[in-house]
């Protein structure tokens, strides 16, 4: 039987395990990425290993979602960072040098390696034929000391694209398209791989932006081959013979085949609060604008940039709206410069932003009060964006340039003739902005710099047989990381500061939460499906570890917070029956019992001592994540067993 794409990498790739979908495979990854929110903690985890040097064939830490230093924290985090790539082996990106997966897109990224980055839309890669992981950062960690990556064999789709874009219609709305086809929890369990002749009309930003939001599907990861096309902007970067060709048997066998024809979409949008609530740029014409941000790891590439400059060219945006640009990378801004484009949206009105993150993680521009902001971004979770009421749409490039043209969603084939644009044969490449690590010998003596913004993590404790403990806080379906531990510029500084953290856990649904659960001492958190959907921050473990969080007892878990809790030494269970989520009210007191075997047999009892029923959970553990759970987590397991 032939292999897809992604089967091939593994096969390549594993460590343990069989290729048979629903087990638990390890993998071998060949590079990492952290960045900064995640990344402190990660390092921190890292420097807990106790290896001397990263094992990897590259590593690179970048600084790319705390840009704003409002305080000493972000500065020192930064710093912290800095000293111990240097020391440890790792290439370090300095503020300013782009978001972490546009430049590692263009800079850093091979087809069919593997990839393991520290942020949960690492999947960026899939757009250069990389196998490329976001995971939490412990597990990071781990990769980056030479051990593997685990992961459940995923199932296949197959996307087959037939014919072309059509003017002003982009890859964006491929991605929009897939999430109204699959939505928000469809893609959990398969890894996506996209083919059929309709790829050979998409550039590798283009594929990029279709794998980066294929994290938005809940899938593994998101793969494009790697042909021609790879070949020519792999060459345009200066890096030809980083160039492999990659493709599927013709005999690979998919669990799912989903059709797709290009030359029938429409410019779609993504409306408030989850990125698979579609409709097409016509339906909301009269919605008025407040704001509009282009850029993120989604759509900031020269691609995207030249083309939004392009349509902006000798206008003025509309009085109402206030319109920023992020630039992917500094590679991005550069030509942009280069070229005047960037002369032509600062012209028409935009505020360039750097090239960070910044908006999309709430790290500024905020939008006004109840304000409808577009933004090119991938998630539009509410709260997100700084402002509670906020209302953000998900748009491509043409929908966000149109809109901010006429103030009101504007669906850009309205707009006349699509604008050309040249794109260069080759990319300026500076890589000054990426400082290498010092060699072994000269790193021995280097200091680690620490500020005083770095705390202790939470210890986590070993599993106990029987937990009694309140149920602090029931919540519904589809809770995101954003929820359970919110970003933004106020409470981002604080990522290595759990304690501080802790006071925003779950504010966004209960501002008392944290108070209550600190208070119980330990306690159980109920939720419904698809719980932990989003981003990969450990934090979202941590933070409720730290305040005394037992065990999550949910419908459905999706994929990187499940594995990020029992790293963290949380017990995840499901719910063998998903009406009995109705049979828990919050407050009651709730008891699981004989748990040592339960975790292994995979049936759990549940007793509500308030109402006196039993309810039936259940669970699937690996023989691992059994061990890890008993010892208390990945670091324990890792410590005292001599996993590393
Ligand atoms: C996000 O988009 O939510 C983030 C910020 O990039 C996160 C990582 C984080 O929480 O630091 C992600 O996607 O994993
Ligand atoms: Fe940064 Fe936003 Fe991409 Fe997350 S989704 S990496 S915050 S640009």
């Amino acid at each position: 039987m032939g292999l897809t794409i992604a089967q091939k990498i593994i096969k390549a790739h594993l460590v343990k395990g069989e290729m048979v979908a629903g087990q638990e495979i390890a993998l071998r990854m060949d590079q990492t990425l952290t960045q900064d929110a995640t990344g402190t903690m990660a390092y921190l985890e890292f420097e807990s290993i106790g290896i001397p040097r990263v094992r990897t064939e590259l590593s690179v830490a970048y600084i790319d979602h705390n840009t704003l230093q409002s305080g000493f924290e972000n500065a020192d985090d930064h710093r912290y960072i800095q000293s111990v790539a240097k020391k440890y082996g790792i290439r370090f990106s300095r503020p300013g040098n782009g978001i972490c997966h546009q430049v590692h897109l263009e800079r850093f990224g091979k087809p069919g390696k593997t990839l393991i980055g520290s942020d949960s839309h690492t999947p960026t890669g899939g757009g250069i034929g990389m196998l490329a992981f976001g995971a939490g950062g412990m597990d990071v960690a781990v990769a980056m000391g030479g051990g593997e990556y685990y992961i459940t064999m995923p199932k296949m789709i197959k996307v087959n694209l037939t014919g072309k874009l059509s003017p002003w219609v982009s890859a964006k709305d491929v991605s929009l398209e897939i999430l109204r086809i699959l939505s928000v929890k469809g893609g959990v369990g398969y890894i996506v791989e996209w083919g059929g002749e309709g790829i050979k009309t998409l550039s590798v930003p283009e594929r990029a932006t279709i794998t980066n939001m294929g994290t938005e599907l809940g899938a593994t990861t998101s793969i494009f081959p790697s042909d021609e096309t790879t070949r020519a902007f792999l060459a345009a970067q200066g890096r030809e013979e980083d160039y492999t060709p990659l493709e599927s048997d013709p005999d690979a066998v998919y669990d799912r085949v989903i059709d797709i024809d290009l030359s029938s979409l429409k410019p779609l949008l993504a409306c408030p609060h989850s990125p698979d609530n579609i409709k097409t740029a016509e339906e909301l014409a009269d919605v008025k604008v407040d704001q509009v941000c282009i850029g993120s790891c989604t759509n900031s590439s020269l691609r995207d940039m030249l083309r939004v400059a392009a349509i902006l060219k000798g206008k003025k945006i509309d009085d109402s709206v206030s319109l920023s640009v992020s630039p992917g990378s500094k590679q991005v801004l550069t030509m942009l410069a280069e070229c005047g484009a960037l002369a032509d949206m600062i012209a028409a009105g935009a505020r360039i932003l750097e090239c960070a993150c910044g908006p999309c993680i709430g790290m500024g521009f905020s939008p006004n009060s109840a304000g409808v902001s577009l933004r090119t971004f991938n998630r539009n979770f509410e709260g997100r964006s700084g402002t509670k009421d906020g209302q953000v749409y998900l748009v491509s490039p043409e929908v966000a340039a149109a809109s901010a043209l006429t103030g009101y969603i504007t669906d850009p084939r309205t707009l006349g003739d699509y604008p050309e644009i040249i794109m260069p044969d080759t990319f300026v490449v500076n890589d000054s902005a990426v400082l290498m690590p010092a060699d072994a010998a000269e790193a021995a003596d280097l200091e680690v710099l620490r500020g005083p913004n770095i705390k202790p993590f939470p210890e986590s404790r070993p599993m106990t047989d029987t937990i009694t403990a309140p149920l602090t806080l029931k919540v519904g379906d589809n809770i995101t990381t954003d929820h359970i531990m919110p970003a933004g510029a106020k409470i981002l500084p604080y990522r290595s500061n759990i304690p501080y953290l802790s006071k925003f856990c779950f504010a966004v649904c209960d501002e008392t939460f944290s108070e209550r659960a600190l208070a119980a001492g330990q306690s159980i958190i109920v939720g419904g499906v698809n719980y932990g959907q989003g981003s990969s921050r450990e934090h979202a473990a941590l933070v409720p570890l730290y305040l005394g969080v037992r065990a999550v007892i949910a419908k459905s878990f999706a994929r990187i917070h499940v594995a990020n809790l029992i790293n963290a030494g949380i017990l995840p269970l499901t719910f063998a029956n998903p009406e009995d989520y109705d049979r828990v009210t919050q407050g009651d007191e709730l008891e699981l019992i004989g748990l040592n075997d339960a975790i292994v047999s995979g049936d759990v009892v549940l007793n509500n001592k308030t109402t006196g029923e039993s309810i039936k959970l259940c669970c699937s553990f690996s023989e691992r994540q059994i061990a890890m759970l008993r010892a208390g987590g990945l670091l324990k397991y890792t410590r005292d067993a001599g996993n590393n």
